[in-house]
């Protein structure tokens, strides 16, 4: 007999194809075996960050509306599979398996992800029009959904504004940093460019050496604990940018261990990868303390909202020269600048604040100060 078409005639799984993982999940649960369940949960990928970090009661297989997960066979998959996953971000419950009981093919993540590619890069649909009811009976009004990046600022800054913040705010005298900037960025042309905020990222890393506390976070009271402090040893600075895809927060790790050129081309890495939207998790994930820059588009005020799992955020407001006196009461140029703290009222009160402010102030207003704590 011919062989016209060379199809192969049937699938053997081998036991070699079964990750630990899949094995995992094959194998009986541990407390129906009679044994103490792992406090270790598998991690999960994150599908999508925004301003904010994703708390872990998100990641709760309860709260993950987009599971498709039909029982424990779906969330099987090979090595391939899985490190198809892997590369495309993908967590394995979010994909419809078609295979041999309900099993996660190559092809279910390629889909999945082409699908998803499709509906980020889609502009927001209105959904519906509808003339209004209220007063103004000539208005129409247009519901539209949210982007994803919106969406996720949506449910992130709701859970944010539970916490009390409060604003600090003060005027800071940045004509010495400006003349040095200049002079710096002219010295060393358009290849390591300095801007106000590397060299502010540093003044808060050196800062919080002296107040620990505004790098820590708070972990909320549950199942009858008291609430606690984390102190982190780690200044990991995180930077508010304005992307194309909206606002994302990468950080910048290790600051104090970072020169203020480090910090430069750290910036310059995480703004090239945000503005083609391909920043990793890991950039986007264990920020300590945020840095809004608002002023590099302009802005005098603003008042941050914190982000998860940090007690302290700075909003800067744009630089502006003003008219003020000097010691001989003579009125003389100086550029200024608004600097907006919003802290975690729970933890940290207005005298905290303002000490730690009063240290980033010095630090900014006498760069030598900073340059004098550089290692
Ligand atoms: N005041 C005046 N000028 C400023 C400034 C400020 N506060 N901050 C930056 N600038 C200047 C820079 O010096 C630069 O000018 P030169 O080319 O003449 O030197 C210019 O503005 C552009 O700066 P930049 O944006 O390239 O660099 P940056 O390091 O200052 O800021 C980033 C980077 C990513 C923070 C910024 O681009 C950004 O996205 N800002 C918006 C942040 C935001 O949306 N915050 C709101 C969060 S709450 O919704």
């Amino acid at each position: 007999m011919e062989l016209r078409e060379k199809k192969p005639l049937c699938d053997i799984d081998v036991q070699s194809d079964i990750s630990p993982e899949d094995e995992a999940i094959l194998a009986p649960p541990a407390e129906q075996a009679g044994e103490p369940s792992s406090p270790q949960q598998p991690q999960k990928a994150v599908e999508q960050y925004s301003y904010l970090q994703r708390d872990q009661s998100e990641d709760s297989p309860s709260n993950n509306k987009a599971a498709i997960s039909s029982g424990r066979h779906s969330s099987l998959a090979t090595p391939a599979v899985r490190g198809l996953l892997k590369e495309f971000g993908v967590n394995i419950v979010e994909v419809l398996g078609t295979g041999k009981d309900g099993r996660v093919l190559k092809e279910d993540v390629h889909n999945f992800a082409a699908s998803r590619a499709i509906e980020s890069a889609k502009p927001p649909q209105a959904t519906s029009t509808r003339p209004s009811s209220g007063a103004d009976q000539g208005q129409v009004e247009k519901s539209i959904t949210l982007t994803p990046i919106q969406n996720q600022m949506f449910k992130t800054m709701t859970r944010s504004l539970t916490i009390p913040h409060f604003l600090y705010a003060d005027e800071i005298d940045v004509t010495p940093l400006s003349t040095l900037r200049h002079r710096l960025n002219t010295q060393s042309g358009k290849q390591h460019k300095l801007s106000f905020l590397h060299f502010i990222i540093k003044a808060v890393s050196l800062a919080i050496e002296d107040f620990p506390l505004l790098n820590a976070r708070v972990e909320a009271a549950s199942n009858g604990d008291a609430p606690k402090l984390v102190m982190r040893e780690k200044h990991n600075i995180g930077i508010a940018m304005d992307t194309p895809q909206g606002l994302l927060v990468p950080n910048v790790k290790h600051v104090s261990s970072k020169s203020i050129l480090d910090i430069a081309l750290e910036c310059s890495r995480l703004q090239a990868l945000a503005k083609d939207g391909k920043l990793p998790v890991a950039d986007l994930t264990g920020g300590t303390i945020t840095v809004s820059n608002i002023g590099s588009i302009g802005g005098t005020y603003v008042a941050p909202v914190l982000v998860q799992k940090e007690v302290a955020i700075l909003g800067v407001g744009k630089a502006r020269t003003v008219p003020a006196f000097n010691e001989q009461g003579q009125v003389i140029k100086k550029d200024v600048m608004n600097f907006s703290w919003s802290a975690d009222h729970r933890v940290i009160d207005g005298a905290t604040m303002a000490r730690m402010a009063e240290h980033v102030r010095a630090f900014v207003e006498e760069p030598g100060l900073m340059m004098a704590r550089l290692r």
